[in-house]
């Protein structure tokens, strides 16, 4: 719950039945479907006989309506989402033109992150200073107007929380000193977490004050299994071999490491949106590389239990998956954890956007980063075949994969702008 002049504020969703709501603010159980949904921005409520104090107060249709019980106001609840376009495909609408985000926006191909970087040290350094963090989230927004902006942190603030501790030397990727059984654990704790998860929440609280309004924020965790495999690899590289190594070699053993990322995943996530974030990505990068029964065990089901949790705690809060390189087991995906949308990589195939579109669930995706390094017409072809294949279907415009160093400034722009003409 978020505050917004002294008074209490909930943020509700489109379809979202208010119960839950009122039940969070009062304790007060209300019956369903008597007391109404919002849907399509207005609201509609049906007076329950059964609770006879509740009383509607519609202060404007576009801002909030807020609710009274027997006298006392028990609960706003702000539209606000609903004018963040890029919430809409969540709620299972179409926008034209399709918001849009880029995975990596913020990072090394911009002169200003280069030079906030500098200012800050070492790059976890960055991820724990919420001034510097929240000044690199925005330079994007401010170049572009991106319809969201990403949370600027690493999915290995959560190892380096729990206790294994994660360098980033210059220009090279992270390095952690590599837990390959179950005798590493020792060095992991769970109340390790408490300061680095709070600076980095500070960062949350600070865009949600700074962001534009229309501008949506995304936070963020990796996935238990992609992040175990950093951890039990010490870096990154080609094939991330160590963790299904330990997984083969000690199932038991690696479910402890999982387990402990489950939980840590769950608390980090619930803070952030306690501070403000609008949505939740759940990042997977490594997905891929497991067969299906591994997929279900180390990705399927931590993941499904991440989001049970947090729709417990944060009723009507996007969650979005990105099993990178898994096209083929997406459906599957979707339906053991109940995600509300999923990010695609570049590999899947356009007609598997559709289908899960059609199925009612928000789709991200999927241009190629290379693509932006090189621009000109094949970028906006490819641009335009997207847009074109996605029209009329709940559809966020993303890359397939993060931006990468040496994309120029000024073809982000062009995307951006050919994006912006689809308005079929
Ligand atoms: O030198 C630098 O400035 C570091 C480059 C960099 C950046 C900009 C790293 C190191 N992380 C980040 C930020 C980051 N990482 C964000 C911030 C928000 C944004 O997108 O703008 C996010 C969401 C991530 C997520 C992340 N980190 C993932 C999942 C997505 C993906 O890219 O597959 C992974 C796998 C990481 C690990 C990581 N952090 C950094 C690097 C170079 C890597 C990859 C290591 C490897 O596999 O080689």
């Amino acid at each position: 719950m978020t505050h917004a002049g002294g008074k209490p504020l909930i943020n509700g969703r489109l379809n979202d039945p208010i119960a839950p709501y009122v039940r969070q603010t009062l304790g007060l159980v209300l019956h369903e479907p008597e007391v109404g949904y919002l849907v399509d921005g207005a609201w509609t409520i049906n007076r329950s006989p059964q609770t006879p104090g509740v009383r509607v107060k519609k202060i404007s249709f576009k801002k909030f309506v807020s609710f009274e019980v027997k006298g006392r106001k028990a609960v706003q609840l702000t539209t606000e989402r609903i004018e963040k376009r890029f919430l809409q495909p969540f709620a299972g609408k179409a926008v034209a033109p399709p918001p849009i985000w880029l995975m990596r926006q913020a990072g090394r191909y911009l002169p200003e992150y280069r030079k906030t970087r500098a200012e800050a040290g070492s790059f976890l350094d960055l991820c724990y200073s919420p001034k510097l963090a929240a000044e690199v989230t925005l330079q994007p927004i401010r170049r572009y107007g991106f319809d969201a902006a990403i949370l600027f942190s690493d999915i290995l603030v959560v190892p380096d929380a729990l206790g294994q501790s994660v360098r980033f030397a210059e220009g090279e990727g992270p390095r952690l000193d590599p837990i390959k059984s179950v005798d590493g654990l020792s060095r992991l704790a769970l109340s390790n977490t408490n300061d680095k998860f709070s600076r980095v929440c500070e960062t949350v609280e600070r865009l949600s004050q700074a962001l534009p309004r229309e501008t949506a924020l995304i936070g963020f965790c990796g996935a238990p299994w992609t992040v175990a495999t950093y951890m039990a690899e010490g870096r990154g590289s080609s094939d991330q071999a160590a963790a299904r190594e330990w997984a083969y070699a000690d199932p038991e053993g690696f479910a402890q490491l999982i387990d402990i990322l489950t939980e840590a995943s769950i608390v980090y996530l619930s803070k952030q949106i306690d501070a403000g974030a609008n949505a939740i990505q759940i990042f997977d990068s490594w997905a891929g590389s497991l067969s299906e029964d591994e997929f279900a065990r180390w990705v399927i089901a931590p993941t499904a239990r991440i989001v049970s949790e947090i729709r417990s705690r944060h009723a009507s809060i996007p969650i979005i998956g990105f099993p990178r390189g898994a096209a083929a087991l997406l459906e599957t995906y979707i339906h053991g954890t109940s995600v509300d949308g999923v990010s695609c990589d570049t590999s899947c195939p356009l007609s598997i956007m559709q289908k899960i579109a059609q199925s009612g669930k928000a789709v991200q995706g999927n241009l190629d980063p290379l693509l932006l390094v090189s621009g000109g017409d094949a970028l906006d072809r490819r641009t335009d075949a997207i847009c074109r294949a996605m029209a009329g279907l709940p559809f966020v415009f993303n890359l397939g994969h993060g931006i990468v160093p040496q994309t120029s400034p000024d073809n982000v722009a062009r995307l951006v702008e050919r994006v912006r003409v689809n308005r079929a």
